[in-house]
């Protein structure tokens, strides 16, 4: 196969292609082999392909019509490695999750429902759902508004995600050591998955500040401190029955430190190679749940609210995530919304 119908989308603060799982090959490898070629992989410049030579523009979305009861469609996250020749299912992505319910619609998988359409989204990645809100003013959907999320310019229609039952979404438990705190290389570490595998530490715990910019973690004077951080990492994946993470982009190591801006907890995230911009959605709902953990790390460091509904607000390298998370009497994080949007940039063929 050479050619395939496309739409790219910029989901949150992601970008990447959404495909219709019968407009690729059924094959996985030859899927695979197709996506790398489109993307430019593998290319650190990504210079032959569409890829943005950054992971969080090397994405991909496959959707088809779900045949599961109460779900509209099944979603299926695949991240195009940018320097390797690797694709993996082993993560899912809630940024691009957000245009998934825009694209079902599009491309005529769900009907709209008058001026909103709620599109439920089975996860394949975690086996998960979630509900995203798409705005259809006469059938069509809507992608212009006033709704901003830091780390994407301007403002664009809203698109609110709900999730529920996220715990050990890929780890099979919230806590999969069944620890608070695991000591690893010496730093006390919380192995957390709550939609996300997550090893959330100090960031003073590596000697780091969790102040720093994407391009300072990048930089050869933090090449030290990202070894370490490497090795607790490739530590933990076994802890946290992920096995042998050597390739794989989860865990996401997350540094944490007391919130500078009015905030619940400051975060810096490795993804786990490259630092995140700002942070993964279930990245954060992940790191915003480590914070309600008692004795944790994250706990000793974060600002938190009272109430059964609390609004966390999640800072990052280029501004503040909020995750509302509600909880039951025993403090267990019950459910988790945030708002994404989402904009349609191109739909038509792409070559491989
Ligand atoms: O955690 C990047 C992103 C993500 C993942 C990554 C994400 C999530 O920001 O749900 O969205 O952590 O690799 O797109």
């Amino acid at each position: 196969m050479t050619s395939a119908p496309c739409m790219w989308m910029r989901g949150g603060t992601s970008k990447g292609g959404y495909f219709l799982a019968s407009d690729l090959p059924a094959d996985v490898a030859q899927r695979d082999a197709f996506l790398l070629r489109a993307m430019g992989s593998p290319d650190p410049r990504q210079i032959d392909g569409m890829g943005g030579a950054d992971p969080l523009t090397s994405k991909v979305a496959v959707v088809r019509k779900s045949d599961r009861a109460g779900i509209d469609v099944d979603y299926l996250f695949l991240q195009v490695f940018v320097d390797q020749p690797l694709v993996s299912d082993q993560q899912n992505c809630g940024n691009i999750l957000a245009g998934v319910g825009p694209f079902a619609i599009e491309r005529g998988l769900v009907a709209p429902t008058g001026e909103e359409t709620r599109v439920a989204i089975y996860m394949e990645n975690t086996g998960q759902v979630a509900v995203a809100t798409v705005e259809t003013p006469g059938g069509q959907v809507n992608y212009a508004g006033d709704a901003r999320i830091d780390g994407v310019p301007g403002s664009h229609a809203p698109v609110p995600l709900e999730f529920r039952d996220t715990a050990g979404s890929s780890c099979g438990a919230l806590l999969p050591t069944g620890n608070a705190v695991d000591v690893i290389e010496g730093v006390p570490c919380t192995l957390i998955d709550n939609g996300m595998p997550c090893v959330v530490f100090r960031a003073e715990d590596v000697g780091a500040t969790g102040y720093e910019s994407r391009e300072e973690l990048e930089s050869d004077a933090f090449a030290p401190i990202r070894a370490k951080i490497e090795a607790i990492r490739l530590a933990a994946g076994p802890l946290m029955n992920l096995g042998d993470v050597t390739d794989k982009t989860v865990p996401k190591m997350t540094l944490v430190a007391p919130p500078r801006h009015g905030g619940a907890v400051t975060t810096r995230v490795f993804i786990p190679h490259r630092a995140h911009a700002s942070i993964g959605v279930l990245g954060a709902v992940t790191a915003a749940t480590a914070c309600l953990v008692p004795g944790s790390p994250a706990a000793a460091v974060a600002q938190i609210p009272e109430g059964r509904r609390k609004t966390l607000s999640i800072e990052h390298p280029s501004g503040e995530m909020s995750c509302v998370l509600e909880v039951d009497e025993g403090g267990v994080v019950t459910s988790s919304a945030l708002l994404r949007t989402a904009r349609k940039l191109m739909d038509g063929t792409i070559y491989a």
